[in-house]
């Protein structure tokens, strides 16, 4: 296997399918394609950083808004020259999350009226500085639902972010993610996923054919200039 293997990242807002949805990509990709097939997670919990991040969702602990971002970012540049190991292996690479929602979740709160004022004058720059230099992805994939639909499947759980009010600013950081992505030439799909199961499955694969059997291009470096 002489390609590396795609890197490929599933974003959504909670309750978006995300979970099904990546299961069933590695399943697909693994049929179609000529190479193993690895779904990862991000936030990974099983570090010593990912369980203080862990804590912290589940409201355990309370951290600065600052610090809990930097420690996200962290999560994810632990795991980089793994990461980087297994494209280069040419193994086709699945990330539920990335630094996408880095971004996403933390400039979010800044736009909550309540938030405290160190929290509100958090810029969308600052918060994506952490994760610039980290592999770039081939293909994001954005699985897209409304407040209204999220509610219709049960309402959001019991971490900390799962309320109403973030969860539509976390939708609004990510449209503006995605016109900065498009921009940039990055490939940015946004998929309504607010649609049957298979539907969306349906919908995903069809982006993903020509990624399946590796890349040639080198891995490219996220939000260096
Ligand atoms: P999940 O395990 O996919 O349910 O994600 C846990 C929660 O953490 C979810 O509400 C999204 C949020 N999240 C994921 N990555 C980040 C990040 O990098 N920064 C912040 N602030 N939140 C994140």
């Amino acid at each position: 296997m002489s390609r590396r293997g795609a890197f490929i990242v599933v974003e959504g807002l909670d309750r978006s399918g995300k979970t099904t949805q990546t299961n069933l990509l590695c399943e697909h990709l693994s049929k179609i394609g000529d190479r193993p097939v690895k779904l990862i997670k991000f936030p990974d919990r099983t570090t010593p950083i990912g369980q203080m991040i862990d804590n912290y969702l589940r409201s355990k602990s309370e951290l600065d808004d600052h610090a809990i971002h930097l420690l996200f970012s962290a999560n994810r540049w632990e795991m980089r020259s793994s990461l980087l190991q297994l494209l280069n292996e040419g193994i086709t690479v699945i990330c539920d999350r990335y630094a996408f929602s880095g971004v996403a979740f933390t400039f979010a709160k800044s736009l909550v009226a309540s938030a405290p004022e160190s929290t509100r004058k958090l810029t969308y720059e600052w918060c994506r500085t952490p994760d610039a230099g980290l592999p770039a992805p081939d293909l994001i994939l954005f699985l897209d639902i409304s407040a209204e639909v999220a509610k219709l499947r049960g309402g959001y759980g019991d971490e900390r972010y799962e309320k109403a009010e973030l969860q539509q600013r976390v939708r609004e950081v990510y449209k503006r993610i995605q016109d900065d992505m498009q921009t940039s030439g990055v490939h940015w799909i946004s998929i309504n996923a607010s649609h049957e199961m298979e539907v969306v499955k349906q919908e995903i694969c069809s982006y993903v054919k020509d990624l399946s059997n590796g890349v040639n291009e080198p891995i490219k470096s996220l939000w260096l200039t």
